[in-house]
C-alpha cells in the first residue's frame, strides 16, 4: 500500500477542527447556492477565492481571523449551518476519519439565537446516516464580552446535561493576541465542575505567563502548543511544566506552517514533543482555510518528520486515550486495532 492510500485508509481521530474553518470550497459553493435559492443575501460571492491561506503567501496568524467571517456568513441560517455540519462530517468520513470532535462558536445572527446554533449542530450530529462518530465541543472566542461568555457557558452546561455523550467539551480559541486567559477562568472552571472536558488554545504566540496559567489550570488537552519549547519562543520552565503535566497536545502541522507560526514542517515543534514523549494528536485545525485533510497531515508527518507507517498508526491508536467521550473510546480503539491486525503492523 502506498503512503497516500495508507494514510487515507488508516482509521483516524480528529480532535481539533473548527467547523467554519473546515468548510471546503465545494461545501462553500453549495451553501452559497442554497442561500441564493432561499433568497438570503450573502456577501461572500467575491470572497470564497480569498478563504485559503498557504505557506507561499505573505499572510500570518493575525490575517487568518478575518477569513473565518467569509464562512460564518454562509452558516448564518439554521438550514445552511446544518448543511455545513453534515457536509464537513461527510468529508472527514470519506477521508477515513472514524471519530470527530467538531468545535464551533455559537453565534447570534439575524436568523438564529446562540441556542438555535447549538441545537442545529446537535440535531445534525444525532442523525444516524453517518458512520463517523461525532461529538461537539463548544467554543468560546477570546474576543467575546463577559455576558456572552457566561451565556455560552450556561448553554454548554445545559446541552452537556441533556446530551452528555454528544456535547462533551468546551474550548477557548480566537485571536491569541486578544483577551486574557484569567477573564475566562470562572466560565471554564464552572464548565469543568459541570462535567465538561476543557481544551485551550495555548502558546500559539509567545506568552510564557499565559502558558503557565493555562497549564496550571490543568486542561484536559491543549491546542497547538507552538511557543512552549525554548527553541520555539518558550522557555525551559514552561516546557518542563508541559512535559511533567502529560497534557495531550493537539498538533496542527499545516496550520502552523501556513500561518508562519512555524518556519517549516522540518522545524515544527512536533519533533520536540514526540521525543519528550508528550502525548500528541495530529489534527487539521481548519482544513478549508489551509487546504488540507487529516490523511494529508499524517502523510506530511511521515514524509517531513520521518515517522514510519507503523508509528503513524500507533499515534492514531494513542489518540483514543485523549478523546473526550469515555463511552466511545472502546469502539474507536477496536477499529484502529482491527486495521493494525489486518495489515500486520
Ligand atoms: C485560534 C482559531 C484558529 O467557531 O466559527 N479558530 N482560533 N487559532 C486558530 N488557528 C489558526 N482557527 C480557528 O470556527 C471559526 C473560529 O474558530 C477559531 C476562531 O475563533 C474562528 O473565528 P467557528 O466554527
Amino acid at each position: 500500500m502506498d503512503l497516500d492510500t495508507f494514510c487515507r485508509e488508516m482509521p483516524k481521530i480528529e480532535l481539533h477542527a473548527h467547523l467554519n474553518g473546515s468548510l471546503s470550497r465545494s461545501t462553500m459553493v453549495s451553501l452559497q447556492r442554497y442561500l441564493a435559492d432561499l433568497g438570503v443575501k450573502d456577501k461572500t460571492n467575491a470572497f470564497i477565492e480569498k478563504f485559503q491561506m498557504s505557506s507561499g503567501d505573505s499572510k500570518t496568524l493575525s490575517d487568518v481571523f478575518p477569513l473565518f467571517k467569509i464562512a460564518q456568513e454562509l452558516t448564518s441560517v439554521p438550514e445552511s449551518l446544518a448543511m455545513a455540519t453534515a457536509m464537513t462530517m461527510q468529508e472527514f468520513e470519506e477521508d477515513g476519519c472514524c471519530y470527530i470532535e467538531l468545535r464551533s462558536t455559537p453565534r447570534e445572527t439575524s436568523h438564529m439565537t446562540h441556542k438555535q446554533y447549538i441545537e442545529t449542530i446537535v440535531q445534525t450530529m444525532k442523525n444516524d446516516k453517518f458512520s463517523i462518530i461525532p461529538c461537539f465541543i463548544i467554543s468560546i472566542n477570546r474576543s467575546s464580552p463577559k455576558n456572552e461568555v457566561e451565556m455560552i457557558t450556561d448553554l454548554a452546561i445545559e446541552y452537556h446535561k441533556k446530551y452528555p455523550d454528544l456535547v462533551v467539551g468546551i474550548e477557548l480559541s480566537g485571536n491569541p493576541a486578544v483577551g486574557k486567559f484569567s477573564h475566562f477562568l470562572p466560565a471554564l472552571t464552572r464548565s469543568r465542575e459541570a462535567g465538561l472536558k476543557v481544551t485551550l488554545h495555548c502558546g500559539e504566540i509567545p506568552n510564557p505567563q499565559e502558558v503557565t496559567e493555562m497549564l496550571k489550570f490543568r486542561p484536559d488537552r491543549i491546542g497547538h502548543g507552538v511557543c512552549i519549547h525554548p527553541n520555539h519562543g518558550g522557555n525551559e520552565e514552561i516546557w518542563q511544566l508541559l512535559c511533567k503535566s502529560q497534557i495531550p497536545v493537539e498538533v496542527c502541522l499545516t496550520s502552523n506552517v501556513n500561518t508562519k507560526s512555524t518556519l517549516s514542517y522540518g522545524s515544527h515543534h512536533f519533533k520536540e514533543l514526540y521525543n519528550a514523549n508528550v502525548p500528541i494528536v495530529i489534527c487539521t485545525d481548519d482544513k478549508g482555510v489551509f487546504a488540507t485533510s487529516l490523511s494529508q497531515e499524517y502523510r506530511i508527518c511521515a514524509e517531513t518528520i520521518g515517522i514510519d507507517p507503523s508509528k503513524l498508526v500507533r499515534l492514531s491508536l494513542r489518540a483514543c486515550d485523549y478523546i473526550f467521550s469515555d463511552d466511545k473510546k472502546k469502539n474507536v480503539r477496536d477499529k484502529i486495532l482491527n486495521f493494525i491486525n489486518k495489515n500486520a503492523l
